[in-house]
């Protein structure tokens, strides 16, 4: 398959870095063996490389960009290799905006290998992994965050995922972002305007209204950071509660299979477990604790420590007791409010309390399920809308945030300070799109994509 240059972003002029002289090359597809794999080349050589490659009539170098020939691919010495596509791309038309030859040939490791290698030979040097992307980025075709929905697409694991990614990859987000910078620019401007004159002030419609709309939107847009990050990192869900609540039932009834042993015997499950399901459209790690009790058993003890600490480093926490015994109260501090679901198990048999704040679910019957996973989705995503674009990197996020401090600290300070802050809001946002951002940011991005991406 391959990736028709997507547009710009509206501001897609990323920093231009010299350097770019080579030509890179690497297998696209995916290591084993499929109808078709891909070898790509990108760079100034590209083309000129291809020439040498494709042996058949026409030559790619003389082929018009979005053209492809069919023929035979060749050794050094006129061996061939296999017979497949060769796919023309020209500058600024492609996917990184250099001139691109990509190879579609049988998909074998033997003769990918072999195609490969007899580009490297003719001076290509092996992509580094995302270098494709980077280089997209670096030529301003893409911003960071669509670079960044780019690795989202190819990790995507789940709809939600790919529906975030795919936004991203638009420039929906780069124009969200956008608005706000918009607004933030326009109220600097009146600020500095009037700073020589201070006796006079900013009216209150060029300072204070645009900074409360400014910050109202950077908390909208926060609030999709969770939801944007679990979506595509997916989240760890504990269970816990007292032994004998039903841990192990509702994990097992939650994935529809038997994975947790369940007995009668309270401390059954010791050690912990972990299941993977697609719960709201999110891959969800279930993690099975041990009870949390009081016990003289050094190995049940090590349990219920190991429980309290999964409980503290989840996403989101299940805190299961048992409803058709006598309430008792949990020997172990629970996380915030907003990272746990109250549940009352065994709701196929006569309650023995009652707690409005509980669902009541039973993992033999099944009654209450779709309720809880319905809040397990709420409670993971939030009110993150569908169609709007999400934050879906702890990058992106951290950004936002030192944006949105910013802006609290403007609308609190003098003008001339407040104009301060806001250059900070804008450098924040902008380093969000990747227009103002460190080489060593950058770098990180794209260490997490695989080579011929
Ligand atoms: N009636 C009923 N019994 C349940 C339910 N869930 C668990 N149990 C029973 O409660 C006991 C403890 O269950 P288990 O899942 O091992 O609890 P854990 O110790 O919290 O993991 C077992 O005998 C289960 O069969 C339920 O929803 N309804
Ligand atoms: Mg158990």
């Amino acid at each position: 398959m391959t990736h028709p240059a997507p547009s710009a972003g509206p501001h897609g002029t990323g920093p231009r870095r010299t350097g770019l002289a080579d030509t890179i090359a690497a297998v696209a597809t995916a290591p084993g063996h499929a109808g078709v794999g891909i070898v790509r080349v990108s760079g100034p050589d590209a083309l000129r490389i291809a020439d040498e490659v494709f042996g058949g009539r026409r030559r790619p170098s003389r082929t018009p960009g979005g053209r492809f020939l069919f023929g035979p691919l060749r050794a050094e010495d006129g061996e061939l290799l296999d017979e497949g596509l060769c796919l023309v791309f020209r500058a600024p038309h492609s996917y990184t905006g250099e001139d691109v030859a990509e190879f579609q040939t049988h998909g074998s490791p033997a003769v990918l290998g072999q195609v490969l290698g007899r580009i490297l030979a003719l001076g290509a040097r092996t992509a580094r992994p995302g270098e494709f992307t980077l280089r997209a980025y670096l030529g301003g075709r893409l911003d960071l965050a669509q670079a960044e929905a780019v690795l989202g697409l190819v990790n995507a694991g789940t709809e939600t995922a790919r529906r975030q990614s795919a936004l991203g990859l638009s420039g929906a987000l780069g124009e969200r972002v956008a608005g706000i910078a918009a607004g933030l620019t326009r109220t600097l401007a009146a600020i500095q305007a009037l700073l020589d004159y201070p006796e006079e002030g900013v009216p209150d419609e060029d300072r204070a209204a645009p900074l409360a709309e400014a910050e109202r939107d950077l908390r909208g847009l926060l609030g999709t950071a969770r939801a944007g990050q679990v979506s595509t990192r997916g989240a760890r869900l504990a269970l816990v509660g007292r032994p004998n609540a039903g841990k192990s039932s509702l994990l097992n009834a939650l994935l529809g299979y038997e994975r947790s042993i369940v007995t009668p015997i309270p401390g059954t499950t010791r050690d912990y477990l972990e299941a993977g399901v697609e719960l709201a459209g999110v891959p969800v790690t279930l993690v099975d604790t041990a009870g949390l009790r009081e016990t003289d058993d050094v190995v049940e003890a090590a349990g219920v420590r190991q429980a309290a600490h999964l409980a503290a480093h989840a996403d989101l926490v299940l805190v299961l007791e048992d409803g058709s015994a006598p309430r008792e109260a949990l020997p172990a501090e629970l996380p915030e409010e907003g990272r746990v679901i109250r549940v009352q198990t065994k709701a196929d048999l006569p309650p023995r309390w009652t707690d409005p704040a509980a669902l009541r679910v039973s993992a033999v019957t099944g009654a209450g399920l779709p309720e809880l996973r319905e809040a397990i989705g709420q409670a993971l995503l939030g009110d993150a809308a569908r169609g709007e674009a999400w934050l879906t990197t702890e990058r992106q996020a951290d950004a936002a945030r030192r944006a949105l401090a910013h802006v609290g600290a403007a609308q609190t300070l003098p003008d001339d300070l407040a104009g301060f802050e806001i250059e900070e809001a804008l450098h924040a946002l902008a380093e969000l799109t990747g227009q103002d951002v460190q080489e060593g940011v950058v770098d990180a991005v794209f260490r997490n994509f695989c080579v011929g991406k």
